[in-house]
């Protein structure tokens, strides 16, 4: 996938509807501070049209990024961060709930976890969600280089073992710092969403 033109097209709050796109949609989800914003930068080609860590879980909005006028990048609101009203995690719920239920054009459903940690009980709620809306949630383990190589089969084991993951399930480790796992996710994207063979 060469990145040509890129814009963020759509920015849906809690009670916007959800624009009825007639390209593909590809989907962003993880807790907040798991790097979404950078990976999705990265895939972009941007240092930071999507905003990286300005005040975590201020914004509750689902925005829309234009790809190529091929396809979006649909990043969603995170979850998890500690402050968080209960208001707010309903309205978060809703908002998600409702993408997942209602976006004819959406594809494939990446799920964000950092390679670090053990997944939380959010992210097992989140793996689970999206499964039960009918996608196959791809897991993208984040801040790959902050670990060692040696590290990476045991820290991947525990996310599949921890979301207990169908057969199958694909992860992708990722660094946003040194671009590592980049061109596999293009390939993914190229050859499961858009249908295109090297
Ligand atoms: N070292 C490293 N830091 C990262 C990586 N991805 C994100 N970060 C950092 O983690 C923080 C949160 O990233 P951000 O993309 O804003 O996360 P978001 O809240 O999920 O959108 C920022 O300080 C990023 O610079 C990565 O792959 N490697
Ligand atoms: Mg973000």
């Amino acid at each position: 996938m060469i990145i040509k033109s890129v814009a963020l097209e759509t920015v849906c709050g809690i009670t916007s509807t959800l624009p009825k796109n007639t390209l593909p949609e590809i989907a962003f989800a993880g807790k907040s501070n798991v790097g979404k914003s950078s990976l999705i930068n990265g895939l972009m080609n941007r240092k930071s049209l999507a905003r990286t860590s300005a005040q975590p879980g201020k914004t509750q909005t689902i925005n829309y990024y234009n790809i190529n006028q091929e396809l979006y990048f649909v990043d969603l609101p995170g979850y998890g961060y500690a402050n968080a009203s209960v208001e707010v995690k309903a309205k978060w719920g809703k908002m998600i709930e409702r993408y997942l239920q209602k976006s004819e054009m959406l594809k494939e459903v990446f799920l964000l976890i950092d390679i670090r940690h053990k997944p939380g009980a959010n992210d097992v709620q989140m793996y689970d969600w999206i499964l039960h809306n009918g996608f196959r949630p791809i897991i993208i383990a984040t801040k790959l280089d902050k670990i060692n190589r040696s590290q990476i089969q045991k820290q991947i084991k525990q996310i599949k073992e921890t979301l207990q993951v169908e057969p199958g399930t694909l992860v992708f480790p990722y660094s946003a710092q040194t671009k590592q796992g980049r061109d596999e996710l293009y390939d993914f994207i190229d050859e499961v969403v858009l249908g295109k063979k090297e």
